[in-house]
């Protein structure tokens, strides 16, 4: 892939960078995006799940949902595009990975700077008494999550539809989109806020923004560079750029 000269001086040239991912990121590890053709969206709409009515009205079925993603997850390895982020943050001066996925295959790859703005599916805690669970410690009764401590209900660390995200990770997040050269954005359809706005922060602020993705976006039309193809492929390619160049 020939990368255009505008985006090979900013590699060059970039000190701080944001990458902004979403489920697309985690598409060639086998795990199913929200929105695409095999999106687990399409079967289950979020308002029956992904959200705090409806853990509180079935946290069975809710719960079992979680643990049905994370039977997959664990079967899941980090991919080129995963390790390929992991390897940037040896070539720039500071690399911000900004996260919407839950699935902790960026930790699995080795990165370091990682801002979970929706939560991980590997942590719990229970909704009485804040005790933290591991998925593998829970106990059920009667296929309810239920805290050993208090007998609370355990529900997933992850962000759902209608609540807030974790303020301090928000803050980070915005300001590392604020203060960046080059912000890159991979496999997100860029419909869910205000993780969305992230990207835009860096555009506001004069970053070079490119979006990597199989189609084109919510976000591609206000980025400097749309790169189309897999971020597994892509990612990797980029990196192999930034070595030829900065010659080590
Ligand atoms: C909140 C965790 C208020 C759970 C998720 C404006 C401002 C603020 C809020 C809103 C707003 N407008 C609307 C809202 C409400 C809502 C929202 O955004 N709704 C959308 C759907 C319209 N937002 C919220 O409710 C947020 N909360 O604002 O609360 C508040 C504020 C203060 C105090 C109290 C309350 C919370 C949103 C977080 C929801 N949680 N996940 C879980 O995972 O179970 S969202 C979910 O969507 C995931 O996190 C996911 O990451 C995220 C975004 O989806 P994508 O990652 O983009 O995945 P998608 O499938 O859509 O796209 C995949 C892309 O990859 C595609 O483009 C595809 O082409 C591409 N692709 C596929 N394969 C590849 C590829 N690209 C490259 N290579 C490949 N191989
Ligand atoms: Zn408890």
């Amino acid at each position: 892939m020939k990368f255009p000269k505008e985006f090979r001086q900013i590699l060059q040239n970039a000190e701080k960078v944001v990458v902004f991912t979403g489920a697309g990121m985690s598409a060639e590890s086998g795990i199913p995006t929200f929105r695409g053709e095999d999106g687990i969206w399409k079967k289950l709409r979020p308002e029956e799940l992904a959200n705090f009515n409806a853990f509180m009205k079935n946290p069975e079925l809710v719960f079992e949902w979680y643990q049905h993603r994370r039977n997959i997850i664990e079967k899941c390895e980090p991919n080129p595009g995963h390790y390929a982020i992991a390897e940037m943050e040896k070539h720039f001066k500071k690399v911000t990975i900004v996260t919407q996925n839950i699935d902790a295959l960026h930790h699995r790859a080795g990165s370091k700077n990682i801002l979970e703005l929706h939560g991980n599916i590997t942590r719990n805690y229970c909704l009485s008494c804040n005790t933290f669970y591991n998925s593998n410690e829970i106990k059920f009764i009667e296929r309810k999550p239920i805290c050993e401590n208090c007998g609370g209900l355990v529900r997933p660390d992850v962000v759902w539809f209608g609540e807030g995200l974790p303020q301090d990770i928000w803050n980070e997040a915005e300001q590392a989109a604020k203060f960046c050269d080059l912000c890159i954005i991979v496999g997100t359809s860029g419909v869910v806020y205000p993780a969305a706005y992230i990207p835009m922060y860096a555009k506001e602020a004069n970053a070079y923004v490119v979006d990597i993705n199989i189609s084109p976006s919510e976000l591609s039309s206000r980025c400097d560079l749309f790169l189309s193809g897999k971020s597994g492929e892509i990612l990797p390619l980029i990196v192999e750029e930034i070595k030829n160049m900065k010659d080590y």
